[in-house]
């Protein structure tokens, strides 16, 4: 009689187990099978597939993150990918990726990773299609993802100030703290290189150390530009009348400026051709729109100096 007791209990045992291991295994199982996206989701099948491989190196999907999104901004070489998470406490969140191919069938994906979600995703080409997807982790390192975006990123920068007439006639305001000589801001965005025989006593703008050093222009309230490059025409009269260095600087009521970058432009004094005082400083960070963009330019020997032309170039 003990030895049937024993072995029921010993199946009682068995058989639970069995159940709790089953039990178990289907919870493990429904919380690392993942989400599959529709194909219109996803576009290419053979991406999809790339990004599934991806996606099972994961691990567990997130229960404090419940819903993930983003806002892609395009610009020529780069995504500025912005994540917004729902999750009860923003602390909980340990890292953003944001995941960019435009290949359909390889593995060649570029990785971002960052704890802000503001994101760029960098050295990319120009006027290309890339598909974007973004992962965010929480504390636990779990995670949750997004859905899939198609984002072309633009074609080079163009010249955003149009050739002007008057500092209104572009539909903004070219503007100066001082100007000297008759000469106003709109000439230095004129398109006009003053041949070598004006040069000395024409440059297109001049600043002064004591009355005020900044040239710009206001692309107007809903006309918000990025700048992502200056093209600089100096002064070649003589060595003294150039801009020793400037400041790109942006602001958005005209009155409380932010530094963005100093260039140094070459003394312009020698020189064989026009062309030839065409110089380009590009911005190295990313930026955002803006309405204001202005140079802050520091003279040489003289108390005042020139430039030619200024253009503003971006998107
Ligand atoms: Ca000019």
């Amino acid at each position: 009689m003990k030895s049937i007791r024993s072995k029921i209990v010993y199946i009682i045992l068995g058989v639970l187990i069995l159940g709790i291991s089953t039990v178990f295994a289907y919870s493990y199982l429904a919380q690392n099978v993942g989400y599959t996206p529709t194909d219109t989701e996803w576009n290419v099948e053979n991406t999809k597939e790339a990004l599934d491989d991806l996606r099972d190196k994961f691990g567990r999907e997130s229960k404090l993150i419940t819903n993930i999104s983003f806002t892609p901004v395009a610009f020529n070489r780069y995504i500025r990918v912005t994540i917004n998470t729902t999750i009860q406490n923003s602390s909980d969140i340990s890292a953003y990726h944001v995941y960019v191919t435009d290949k359909e069938n390889s593995n060649d994906i570029k990785s971002y990773v960052s704890k802000d979600n503001v994101i760029d995703a960098t050295g990319l080409s120009v006027g290309t299609s890339y598909y974007v997807y973004v992962v965010a982790y929480d504390k636990y390192d779990h995670y949750k993802e997004s859905t899939i975006q198609l984002v072309n990123t633009l074609l080079n920068p163009e010249n955003l100030v149009p050739i002007l007439t008057s500092n209104t006639s572009g539909g903004g305001n070219a503007f100066a703290t001082y100007t000297a000589n008759g000469r106003s801001p709109w000439e230095a965005f004129d398109g006009i290189i003053d041949p070598p025989s004006a040069f000395g006593n024409r440059p297109g703008y001049m600043i002064s150390s004591t009355q005020g050093n900044q040239i710009g222009y206001d692309f107007g309230a809903g006309n918000e530009k990025i700048v992502s490059m200056v093209v600089y025409y100096g002064h070649p009269g003589d060595g003294n009348a150039r801009y020793t260095s400037f400041t790109l600087q942006y602001s958005d009521n005209g009155s409380s400026w932010t530094d963005v970058q100093t260039y140094t432009p070459r003394n312009p004094t020698s020189y064989s051709t026009i062309a030839d005082l065409r110089e380009e400083f590009e911005v190295d960070t990313p930026m955002t729109q803006h309405r204001y963009w202005r140079i802050n330019a520091t003279n040489a020997g003289h108390s005042w100096a020139g430039l030619l032309e200024l253009q503003f170039w971006g998107y």
